[in-house]
Parts: structure tokens; C-alpha cells; sequence
């Protein structure tokens, strides 16, 4: 059900003004299938983003949503009235019978966006700005979201950064090896099973809990070609309840290396204390205004902690057969860990500076 006609079909479910004129495969994301449908409007090329959700991942796509719609709601009314409002948070644009999503007869939930115009997602980090402005960005969206009213968002994925739960998968996966592939990873599962404490730091800290997008990696914040400005954080399949920690450690995971997440060439994989320091200055130039002392003194550690749950989830899924996340290559979970335990040592042996300028920026 993707081809071009098939997605022309599905397009014409939604309240897609105009006349259609095709749509092609879009962006770099891992879970969910995404299209740019252009369309004509008096003349005038428009364009919309149209989406599949991934219904192995997310299993109850009608609360996802829920979510959504609430979420962007209440980011679109707060907004409302700044410049460029329409560009700071996504719009869904409703199937014909007026519902947020439409549901195809192979049982697919599909939904579409407004098209933001003139701004970019990055898979890897260009400048020091770039991951200042995001974290900016993440930091403002969760500001945004913390009068959310009642009642709390549905757990789109329970247990999503359970990092000691994430570990026991991980070592399940090892166990059966359903692929026969372990032999194939034997330095990156005795890696993973000697740094097995730093799953604990996050949980064990007591944090509290708040709105949160729970997948802040780099481009999932597009940044606005004119003005560098971080202007939209989409993705918001996983907003949910959650802990900002999460947020701020996989911004740091996908904004401190020039490197993309499955670089092969591990010499290019490292943590940028530049990048850092953006990052920090970034996210506290919004979230300061609300974060606890106990988020502020973890936001070194926090990288450490989801680089350490990525790289074992890329790790669990290629001992598993690559039946999570989309691959495009041979071994490329095993590439994409491997490039997450490379940024870990490079954070660890950065750590002690790294918590030195947390603490004097907040000064
Ligand atoms: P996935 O869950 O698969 O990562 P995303 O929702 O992140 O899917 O979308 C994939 C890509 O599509 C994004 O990285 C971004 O480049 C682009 N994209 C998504 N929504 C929009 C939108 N409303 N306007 C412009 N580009 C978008
Ligand atoms: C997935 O959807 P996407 O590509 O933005 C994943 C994240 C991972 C990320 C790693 C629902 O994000 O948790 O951090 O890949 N999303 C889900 O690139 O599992
Ligand atoms: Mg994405």
C-alpha cells in the first residue's frame, strides 16, 4: 500500500485543499513512513506532509492521536500571536469526516501535517548555534506543554526510557541471539554489560515527572532557513508523561558529533564540548525558568545515560533481526551502537568538565 497512486488515494482522504499533483518518500526518520504531497492551489504548488504510523511500535494509534491533537491545540494557542505563529507548531489537517486520522482497509492509521515552509531538519549538527537554538526550541516546548490541562497524556510506549528495562531486553536479546548474530558483536555486549550501571543514574534520581517529547534527537527540531531560529519541534508521536532529562540527554547524543548516528568511521565520533556548552546555554536559556535543582544536576549525565540506552537498543534490535527499527544497509544496527558506545567513552572522559560548566552557568 505505498505506492504513487496508492498514496494519492490516501492523500485524497484529508482535507487537502487543492489539486493533487504527486508525492514523494520524505525525511530520515526510523519508525513511522513519511510523504511530501504537493498539490495545487489556484496555481500555486503546496505542499503537505502525509504519514503512516508504525502500528507494530505504536499499537494504539487512536490515543497517540488523542495526544497529538491535544498537544497542538494547546502549543497553537499559546503561540498564537507571535510572528510566524503558523510555523511553530504542527497542524494536523483533518480527514474528510472531520477525525485527525484515517484508517486504510489493511488496518493503517495515516495522518497529515500543514507543510512548514522554509525550515529544515539536519541528521547531523553544522554549527554551535544550530544546537543552541534546538535545545532552545526543546526547552521552550516543554515550558509550553507544563499547564497542559488534565487529564494526563496517554503512554504512547510504556516503559519508552525504562533504561534498566531497555537493559533486560537487551540481555534477552543476547540470550535467545534468534539471529545467531552475537558472535558478530561480541566487543559491543561485554562493553554494554560493563557499563550496565550508568542504566540506573536517571531512575534513581527521583525526578519529576512533567509533558515531555521523549525524542528530541536533532532532527526531529526544524530550524528555520532565514533565521538559524529552532522554530518547530515535530515528532510528537512520543509526548507523553516523562522526565526533561531524557529530552536534554538526547539532544546532547544527537547534536555534540558531526558525525550522522551510523557513522562508520568511529575517529569522527566524538562529544564537541562547544556543542555542549550551546546545548546547556540553549536549554536553560528556556527551560531554566522552570527546572528543579535535581534536573539541573543531571543534565551532564543525562547523555550518558541515552547514549548508553540507544546504543543497547541498536544493539538488542540487530541481535534481534533488525525488526524495530527501518535499516538500509547490512549491519547497520551494528553501526549505529557502535557509533553510540564511541560517543559514550568520549562523554565519560569529558564528564568531569562537562558537570564543572553546568554548575557555572547556573551561577
Ligand atoms: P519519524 O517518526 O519517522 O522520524 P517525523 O515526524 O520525524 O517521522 O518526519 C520525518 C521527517 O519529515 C522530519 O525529519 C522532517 O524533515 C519532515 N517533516 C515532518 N513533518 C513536517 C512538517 N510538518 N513540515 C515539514 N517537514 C516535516
Ligand atoms: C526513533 O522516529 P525517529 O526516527 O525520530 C526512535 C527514537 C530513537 C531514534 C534513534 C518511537 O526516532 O526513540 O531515539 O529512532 N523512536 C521510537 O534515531 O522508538
Ligand atoms: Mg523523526
Amino acid at each position: 500500500m505505498s505506492n504513487a497512486q496508492n498514496i494519492a488515494a490516501v492523500a485524497r482522504e484529508f482535507q487537502i485543499p487543492g489539486e493533487s499533483l504527486g508525492a514523494t518518500p520524505y525525511g530520515s526518520g526510523h519508525i513511522n513512513d513519511t510523504w511530501c504531497v504537493v498539490s495545487s492551489r489556484s496555481g500555486v504548488p503546496v505542499r503537505s506532509i502525509l504519514q503512516r504510523i508504525n502500528k507494530n511500535i505504536f499499537t494504539n494509534p487512536v490515543a497517540l492521536m488523542e495526544n497529538i491533537q491535544r498537544v497542538t491545540a494547546h502549543l497553537a494557542a499559546k503561540v498564537s500571536g507571535e510572528t510566524d505563529s503558523d510555523r511553530r507548531v504542527l497542524a494536523l489537517i483533518p480527514a474528510h469526516g472531520g477525525r485527525a486520522w484515517h484508517l486504510d482497509a489493511d488496518g493503517n492509521y495515516w495522518r497529515a501535517y500543514r507543510f512548514i515552509d522554509r525550515a529544515h531538519s539536519y541528521d547531523a549538527v553544522e554549527t554551535v548555534d544550530q544546537a543552541f537554538q534546538a535545545a532552545r526550541a526543546v526547552g521552550r516546548f516543554q515550558e509550553l506543554l507544563a499547564d497542559l490541562p488534565a487529564p494526563r497524556l496517554h503512554h504512547t510506549i510504556r516503559d519508552f526510557h525504562n533504561t534498566p528495562q531497555r537493559f533486560a531486553a537487551f540481555e534477552q536479546a543476547v540470550g535467545s541471539d534468534v539471529a545467531g548474530r552475537a558472535i558478530m558483536a561480541k566487543c559491543e555486549i561485554e562493553f554494554a554489560f560493563a557499563n550496565q550501571s550508568v542504566a540506573n543514574i536517571l531512575v534513581d534520581a527521583n525526578l519529576p515527572e512533567r509533558v515531555t517529547h521523549n525524542d528530541t534527537k536533532f532532527n526531529n527540531v526544524l530550524i528555520d532557513d532565514a533565521t538559524g531560529e529552532g522554530i518547530c519541534v515535530i515528532d510528537l508521536d512520543t509526548v507523553m508523561p516523562g522526565s526533561v532529562l531524557f529530552d536534554f540527554g538526547d539532544m546532547l547524543r544527537t547534536t555534540t558529533s558531526p558525525a550522522t548516528e551510523d557513522e562508520r568511521d568511529l575517529s569522527k565520533v566524538h562529544m564537541q564540548f562547544p556543542m555542549f556548552e550551546a546545548l546547556v546555554r540553549g536549554y536553560l536559556s528556556s527551560a531554566g525558568r522552570f527546572l528543579t535543582q535535581a534536573e539541573k544536576s543531571h543534565l551532564a549525565s543525562s547523555g550518558k545515560v541515552i547514549t548508553f540506552e540507544q546504543g543497547i537498543r541498536f544493539l538488542a534490535d540487530y541481535l534481534s533481526g533488525d525488526t524495530y527499527y527501518k535499516v538500509h544497509r547490512d549491519g547497520h544496527n551494528l553501526d549505529r551502537c557502535r557509533a553510540q558506545f564511541k560517543l559514550l567513552e568520549s562523554i565519560i572522559n569529558q564528564e568531569e568538565r562537562m558537570e564543572q560548566l553546568v554548575n557555572s552557568v547556573q551561577l
